[in-house]
């Protein structure tokens, strides 16, 4: 038996936005296993459960030292007798029944196969599902007609699945802010998402483009997506107004600047580096830029090739790779956002994430503070304005939140 007086009880703030989560934190186990629990009641299309998983995993990843007895969650938020089931479980017997049963479940793991296919949701998995569909082959051999999207995430599969690197986002970087720059010079990049929160590893890279001259960044979008594409850069795109339509946040989304946000959906065709030529070869130049042609970096990168799925570097003997089984080049997701300047923080801050941190900050908005954030706006509805801000400490200020750096927005 504990003695009660002696259980350190742990106590957090009830939202997210409130507390300061770092990358590492001190109950991997118990939030990796109620994050599971939400990725599959997110993959059942539920998503009002995925949110309470979430949220009670957050809940563990900010407590300051490890979980060792239930009476030390007394009075935690977010912790529903679900979850509090599931921790009990792991702390008694080392794994949680539920967990384990979810996992070898079938149709979690068809559901997450296919979802897994860039452009496919949780609904038409769960429809192909019904059609007898669980594996990647036979969706292949099914004849379902797929839209653009799925073509090239089932073709890029693999590579999608590959976690990208820190040193891979940054020199994408370097191919974004170079053609941002070709295109409109002045205007900048910022790496935004998981990578911006301190994360080595990312399922994509996010960038979010802007001019410090308000309305210079209008049109900006097709120019640098044209650009990209005439040095062979894309292996896909989708480009579109950005439909960030929450329909609680009501105003948040000042009307006259809607056509002004816009998002690209992309594959990047990144060639990988390979240390060895590059010794071969010279060094790069400092700024990485001035590669002789013939190097094959992914920055002098041009595309000769009609068929963009073809790297055009292969055209040198040295880069035959492909002949040797060896592809030299890999497929990434890139996200890129284009923001005017007055609305910069509030995308800067909406884009970097984690996704659960952005949901609280709605929430306590609303809830809290009868304000309406999005990534465009804050509105105040009891002044029944628009409070404008120049950095995220601002918007912090006006939300009456303490502010959190990217790297403890990890939620
Ligand atoms: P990752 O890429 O798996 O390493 O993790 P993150 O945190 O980079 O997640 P990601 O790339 O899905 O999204 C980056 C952030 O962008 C995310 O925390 C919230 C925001 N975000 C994602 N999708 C949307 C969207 O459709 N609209 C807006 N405004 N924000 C979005
Ligand atoms: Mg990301």
């Amino acid at each position: 038996l504990v003695d009660e007086t002696e259980v350190e009880v742990f106590s957090v703030p009830s939202y997210a936005c409130q507390r300061r989560t770092t990358l590492d934190n001190h109950n991997n186990v118990l939030a990796h296993a109620l994050s599971l629990l939400a990725e599959n009641a997110e993959l059942e299309d539920e998503d009002g459960r995925g949110v309470a998983f979430r949220r009670a995993a957050a809940v563990l990843k900010a407590l300051p030292k490890p979980v060792t007895s239930m009476m030390q969650l007394r009075g935690l938020p977010c912790l529903g007798d679900h979850c509090l089931r599931v921790i009990k479980d792991i702390l008694e017997t080392g794994t949680s029944s539920e967990v384990e049963a979810t996992k070898q479940s079938e149709r979690y793991k068809a559901l997450k196969v296919l979802t897994g296919i860039f452009g496919v949701g949780a609904k038409t998995a769960a429809r192909w599902i019904r059609d007898g569909i669980h594996t990647l082959q036979q969706l292949r051999d099914s004849g379902h007609t797929l839209n653009r999207a799925q073509q090239a995430g089932l073709e890029h599969y693999e590579d999608l699945h590959q976690q990208v690197t820190k040193a891979e986002a940054d020199t994408i970087g370097e191919i974004v802010e170079r053609a941002v720059v070709s295109v409109l010079p002045g205007a900048q990049v910022v790496l935004t998402g998981g990578f911006r929160r301190g994360k080595l590893t990312g399922h994509d890279v996010d960038f979010l483009i802007t001019h410090p001259v308000e309305g210079r960044e209008e049109g900006l979008m097709p120019k640098v997506v044209s650009w990209l594409e005439s040095q062979g850069f894309l292996l896909y795109q989708k480009t579109t107004r950005n439909s960030y339509l929450e329909s609680n946040d009501g105003p948040a989304r000042p009307a006259s600047n809607i056509d002004r946000f816009e998002r690209c959906l992309s594959i990047f065709k990144l060639i990988k580096e390979d240390k060895h030529e590059t010794k071969q070869l010279g060094k790069l130049s400092e700024n990485g830029l001035e590669t002789p042609e013939d190097t094959c970096s992914s920055l002098t990168h041009v595309q000769t090739d009609p068929n963009p799925a073809t790297p055009s570097c292969a055209k040198g003997q040295i880069h035959s790779g492909e002949d040797t089984g060896h592809r030299l080049w890999r497929a990434v997701r890139v996200d890129l956002v284009v923001s005017p300047i007055s609305q910069f923080a509030f995308a800067l801050l909406g884009w970097t994430g984690s996704k659960l941190f952005e949901r609280e900050l709605r929430r306590w908005a609303g809830y809290e503070k009868a304000m309406s954030l999005s990534s465009h706006a804050l509105y105040d509805n009891n002044q029944s304005r628009y409070l404008r801000a120049t950095s995220e400490e601002e918007i912090f200020a006006h939300l009456g939140l303490e502010y959190i750096p990217p790297s403890e927005r990890n939620a």
